[in-house]
């Protein structure tokens, strides 16, 4: 819908190399609008359950190393087909295989450092979004949703 939510965030490799201006650019000049952003240290816990599906795979240890290896910038974005317009944008999950024109594709090589994180669905976005944004960061993106309505 129009209204439609994703969540983004700049994995710690995006971060220490200084892409998120880029990749919060590249958002807002396709036209969505950013409803919750902040900066933060992931733990083994909540990366657990934002990856709930994959805890099993053979490449699950390097994925925590990796993402708790420094801090992230996470992201909400909203728009009509937030979530699909989002996948397109960030590109292929393996970089080797990420078009150009995509952050993916524009920034990185290897997998196991591919920059961004764009939830796969809008129920999955739902979830994530929960997930990320609690307690007072939940009012806060409420807050700022209904602050951004104004225009
Ligand atoms: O949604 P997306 O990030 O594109 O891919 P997922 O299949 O959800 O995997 C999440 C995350 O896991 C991926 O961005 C990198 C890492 N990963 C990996 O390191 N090696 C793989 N063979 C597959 C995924
Ligand atoms: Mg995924």
């Amino acid at each position: 819908g129009v209204r439609e939510r994703t969540l983004i965030a700049v994995k710690p490799d995006g971060v220490q190399r200084r892409l998120v201006g880029q990749i919060i650019q590249r958002f807002e000049l396709r036209g969505f609008k950013l409803v919750g952003l902040k900066m933060l240290q992931v733990s083994e816990d909540l990366l657990s359950r934002h990856y709930s599906q994959l805890t099993g795979k053979p490449f699950y240890p390097d994925l925590v190393k990796y993402m708790t290896s420094g801090p992230v910038v996470v992201m909400v974005w909203e728009g009509y087909n937030a979530v699909q317009t989002s996948r397109a944008m960030v590109g292929l999950t393996n970089p080797a295989d990420a078009q150009a024109g995509t952050v993916r594709g524009d920034f990185s090589i290897h997998v196991s450092r591919n920059v961004v994180h764009a939830s796969d669905s809008p129920e999955g976005a739902q979830k994530e979004i929960q997930l990320w944004f609690q307690g007072q960061d939940e009012n806060h993106l409420h807050y700022l949703f209904s602050w951004c309505s104004l225009f």
